[in-house]
């Protein structure tokens, strides 16, 4: 993930089936970009069953796990992200807002597009080791993460 607390700290995003198929993939993408962001990863797939379970591992005893793990294999794309930037683990939990969209704060990515805890749009790394750990299971493979310079670096 990155280095944690530089410039070059990583977090993984992804935008789940239910804010694919409701279209929210670019306004998404844009709050990222405009808070001064740099996408570093970005791909569609249906997750396996397998992927999904792994990546939700630390929640395997809640009740909801299946129906979770359900969901996230729908056969509808994740969209699947890494973002890097200063503090971005942190503060793309704040721009996501709480993980039940009825707290979410009004102007966080939850709350203001949805209502359910169960239908929440949006995933996002929660401390530097799960970034870790979700990176290297969604963007397993050498050369899907590329290295660049925004040119406005100064700016932001
Ligand atoms: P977050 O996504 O905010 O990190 P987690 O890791 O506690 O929250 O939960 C992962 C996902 O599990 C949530 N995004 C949501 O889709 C689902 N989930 C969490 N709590 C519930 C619940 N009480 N009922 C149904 N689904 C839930």
């Amino acid at each position: 993930a990155g280095v944690k607390g530089t410039f070059s700290e990583r977090t993984f995003i992804a935008i789940k089936p239910d804010g694919v198929q409701r279209g929210l993939v670019g306004k998404v993408i844009s709050r990222f970009e405009e808070r001064g962001y740099k996408l570093v990863g970005l791909k569609a797939l249906a997750p396996s069953k397998e992927l999904a379970e792994k990546h939700y591992d630390d929640l395997k005893a809640r009740p909801f796990f299946a129906g979770l793990v359900n969901y996230m294999t729908s056969g509808t794309p994740v969209i699947a992200m890494v973002w890097e930037g200063k503090d971005v683990i942190k503060q793309g939990r704040a721009m996501i807002g709480a993980t039940n969209p009825l707290e979410s704060a009004p102007g966080t990515i939850r709350g203001q597009y949805c209502i359910s805890v169960g239908r929440n749009i949006i995933h996002g790394s929660d401390s530097f080791e799960s970034a870790e750990k979700e990176i290297g299971l969604w963007f397993g493979k050498a050369g899907e993460l590329v290295e660049w310079t925004p040119a406005n670096v100064d700016w932001i």
